[in-house]
């Protein structure tokens, strides 16, 4: 029996892997985190070490004091997770205010939780509440073809949820309540993880311009899913931008309230503009 052999930290690994094979997760780009469900918590407590000491998060979680996460390590690069997850990972518990942590598990060799360990607790209380505690994933991944259109497309949440939706006829019923997006900011700190929260209490997705793009689910398969889902999007918008300015047919609004109908999803309105 090793902790590899528990579910939730095999489906992390694996989730790491899977990312760095799509070509997200360049040198130590990306991170990902998963809130720790009680009775996963039991499982895994006997490869615990002793606990280190109390750290700053940064930001402040109330409402997730107590709470135990699993997460990529600052500086690890994605492609050895699966080599070595106790090195680039780490399982910590967070204190009675939800203001530090403390690493139970993992990065053997040293180092500290990821850079955006703020953006994703700050996303992990916003979600966790919208969700009634459904939510559990929180992913960050430097999506090539996102990157890219945060180029050459206004940065507003309704452009980007409208051509993205149009670019595959399952994306409006794979994130209908849309993407949002969030204007260049300084990575890591508690700036951009309010702005990013904000987003989340919308949205499952949030796209930071010129770096790469949050996403969050209940579970890894749902979480990669939609990270994925958007991304292939984004790809299939580049193609075409790049094969013409115009599109010589696309899927209309009244094409979305057809599929609305007929898969049972609520398409906000405000997405389904006329175009100018
Ligand atoms: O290097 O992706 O946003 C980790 C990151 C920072
Ligand atoms: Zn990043």
């Amino acid at each position: 029996m090793s902790i590899m052999d528990v579910k939730f930290v095999n489906g992390f690994v694996r989730m790491c892997n899977d990312g760095w094979l799509q070509g997200w997760h360049e040198r130590n780009g990306g991170n990902l985190s998963y809130r720790i469900k009680p009775e996963e918590v039991e499982e895994v407590r006997q490869y615990f070490h002793e606990p280190s000491e109390w750290k700053e998060i940064g930001t402040s979680v109330p409402d997730l004091a107590n709470e135990y996460f699993m997460v990529t390590g600052s500086g690890k690069y994605f492609r050895n997770v699966i080599l070595d997850p106790e090195d680039t990972s780490a399982i910590i518990e967070l204190d009675d205010k939800g203001e530090n942590y403390r690493v139970l598990w993992g990065l053997c060799n040293g180092g500290r939780p990821t850079s955006e360990l703020p953006s994703h607790l700050m996303n992990h209380e916003v979600k966790k509440k919208a969700s009634n505690g459904a939510h559990r994933v929180i992913y960050h991944a430097h999506t090539t073809n996102v990157i890219a259109l945060t180029f050459v497309l206004p940065l507003d949440d309704a452009v980007f949820t409208r051509e993205l939706w149009e670019m595959a006829t399952e994306c409006p019923v794979v994130f209908p309540d849309g993407v949002g997006v969030v204007g260049w900011m300084v990575p890591g700190g508690r700036d951009i993880a309010v702005a990013t929260s904000e987003l989340m209490k919308k949205y499952d997705v949030a796209i930071w311009a010129h770096h790469g793009m949050f996403a969050s689910g209940p579970d890894f398969d749902l979480t990669f899913g939609l990270m994925h889902t958007v991304e292939k999007s984004a790809e299939i918008l580049v193609k075409t931008l790049s094969m013409s300015p115009t599109k010589l047919q696309t899927i209309t609004p009244q094409n979305f309230r057809d599929l609305a109908r007929d898969f049972k999803v609520t398409l906000p309105e405000e997405f389904l503009y006329e175009k100018k």
